[in-house]
């Protein structure tokens, strides 16, 4: 077959001219050096140009019913970008990107690869396709020092979706610096129609500073070698996918996300919340799973998983290893818009009293409400109020009260809280959805309702009114209950 005569010409053959791969018109006969091969998927036919796209986006699907050569030039740059927000890396990409340039292929194209490594960069580079069969996926045929421009060519082989990375020594700071992508390899009869698809790749980061440690940060290998990252990203950067930059679609729509995780080291439980994935490629590969939560997504692995948004709203995307969603960066989010459906989905219908020891504890709320002294001093709410804020707004708001770009409003400085006493009050009681905008930036999530009594949040709001530099003086109980009584 055309991939062992590939193979052994590439790799037995130390001639100075690398061997060329010509396809002939619309005939489909292949030559490379002038040897005429075949090809189990059918002639290979013309020659195209791949069309590369960036992260969250995937090229069009194909809709040629044969093989082709395939031309793919990817270009490996080294620049500084934000990882998040007041914090820098020295990323190294394929494109331009983290992950790199999605490259969409169908079973039995023959891919001409071209990597150019840019002329400014520091390092060389190369790359190995799990999409190729073949030594090193590519590795050591592609090994490109900066300024060169190295080709190869592979059959893709077994439909699917591979992940690509580079593989030059360090093989794992490589990685850790962003150098992966996706590679998918269509069918024969191609992937079935949906109205969006998405390209979500996660990646886990090492620094020397801690998670947020502003200016720029070097990579650190003994993090990395204890597996223990500072972040943990969808997309290359802390809000990569959230406000503006989340993922969209319309109620009714089919969507399929092609999900890889580029390591170096950490296992994703990728997890849409509030969605079940209809049909999920387990693997990436051809065994097709439904009606799945989670999904594991090894290092330098893949999966596909498709749904139907049923209602609208945000929905966010996680690691299910939740400390990495809420503390290290891994939440995107897919922003569902249309009218409701009240029968999929009705929202909070009621909330009422829960009592499960029947009428006899009646009195106990009464009782405590009567213990509740009507005031505090500011120290006692301060105590009272940090001790709530831990249990109830820590993991969005954050310890410090700087929240997360993005996707949680800062409490520190707020000018929204600080503006009014009445409205943070109704924020507790209601809970709060749609755009506010808080110190100039536009936030649009929806913060639940929280479940605490009046004297708590008159506590928590006395505490996140005088943390953080803020100095907004004690709320008392009184506000707490007028407010209410107001609604
Ligand atoms: C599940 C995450 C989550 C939790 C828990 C949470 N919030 Fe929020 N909070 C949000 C989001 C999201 C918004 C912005 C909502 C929007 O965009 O409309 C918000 C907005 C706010 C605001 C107004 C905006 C600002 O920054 O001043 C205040 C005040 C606030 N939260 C206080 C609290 C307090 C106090 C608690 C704990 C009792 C809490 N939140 C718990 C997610 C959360
Ligand atoms: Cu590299």
């Amino acid at each position: 077959m055309l991939l062992s005569i590939l193979t052994s010409l590439a790799f037995a053959c130390q001639a100075p001219v690398a061997p060329t791969l010509v396809v002939e018109g619309g005939d489909g006969v292949t030559s490379i050096n002038g040897v005429t091969v075949s090809s189990e998927f059918g002639p290979i036919i013309g020659e195209e140009k791949a069309v590369l796209t960036s992260p969250p986006n995937v090229p069009a699907p194909i809709d040629r019913n044969h093989p082709t050569k395939l031309i793919v030039d990817l270009e490996v740059l080294e620049f500084i970008a934000p990882i998040a927000d007041g914090v820098d890396y020295t990323f190294w990409t394929f494109g331009g990107t983290v992950p790199g340039s999605f490259i969409r292929t169908r079973v039995g194209d023959v891919v001409e690869f071209n990597l150019h490594n840019n002329p400014s960069s520091k390092m060389p580079h190369n790359i190995d396709l799990h999409a190729v069969t073949g030594p090193g996926g590519g590795a050591a045929a592609s090994f490109t020092a900066p300024g060169h421009t190295s080709q190869f060519s592979f059959q893709v082989t077994n439909p699917g979706l591979y992940v690509y990375h580079c593989a030059t020594a360090p093989v794992g700071m490589h990685i850790a610096n962003g150098m992966y992508g996706l590679i998918l390899v269509e069918p024969a009869k191609g992937m079935s129609p949906v109205d969006k698809e998405y390209y979500i790749m996660q990646g886990d980061f090492y620094t020397e500073g801690a998670y947020g440690e502003a200016g720029l940060q070097p990579f650190s290998m003994k993090k990395a070698l204890q597996e223990i990252p500072d972040y943990v990203l969808f997309n290359g950067s802390v809000g990569a996918m959230v406000g503006d930059k989340a993922i969209t679609a319309e109620v009714g729509e089919s969507v399929r996300l092609y999900v890889g995780n580029g390591g170096p080291n950490l296992v994703s439980s990728f997890h849409v919340i509030g969605e079940i994935f209809d049909n999920l490629y387990v693997e990436g590969g051809s065994l097709v799973n439904h009606n799945v939560q989670t999904t594991l997504v090894p290092a330098g692995g893949s999966a596909i998983a498709e749904f139907e948004v049923e209602v609208p709203g945000t929905f966010i995307i996680v690691d299910h290893s939740i400390f990495r969603t809420f503390n290290k960066g891994a939440l995107g989010m897919l922003k569902v818009t249309g009218p409701e459906d009240l029968l999929v989905y009705s929202g909070k219908q009621d909330d009422r009293i829960y009592q499960p020891e029947g009428g006899a504890v009646q009195e106990i709320p009464a009782a405590e409400a009567a213990k509740t002294p009507t005031t505090r001093t500011l120290e006692e709410r301060m105590t009272l109020g940090e001790r709530s804020y831990k249990v109830n707004c820590l993991a969005c708001h954050q310890a410090n009260g700087e929240g997360i770009k993005g996707a949680f409003p800062p409490l520190a400085k707020s000018d929204y809280l600080m503006a009014d006493t009445k409205r943070a009050i109704d924020v507790m009681h209601k809970g709060l959805s749609g755009k506010i905008t808080v110190n100039g930036v536009e936030y649009n999530g929806v913060m639940p309702k929280v479940n605490m009594n009046d004297d708590e949040i008159a506590s928590v709001l006395t505490y996140i009114r005088n943390s953080w530099g803020n100095d907004g003086g004690k709320v008392t109980l009184k506000e707490v209950l007028e407010a209410k009584a107001a609604h």
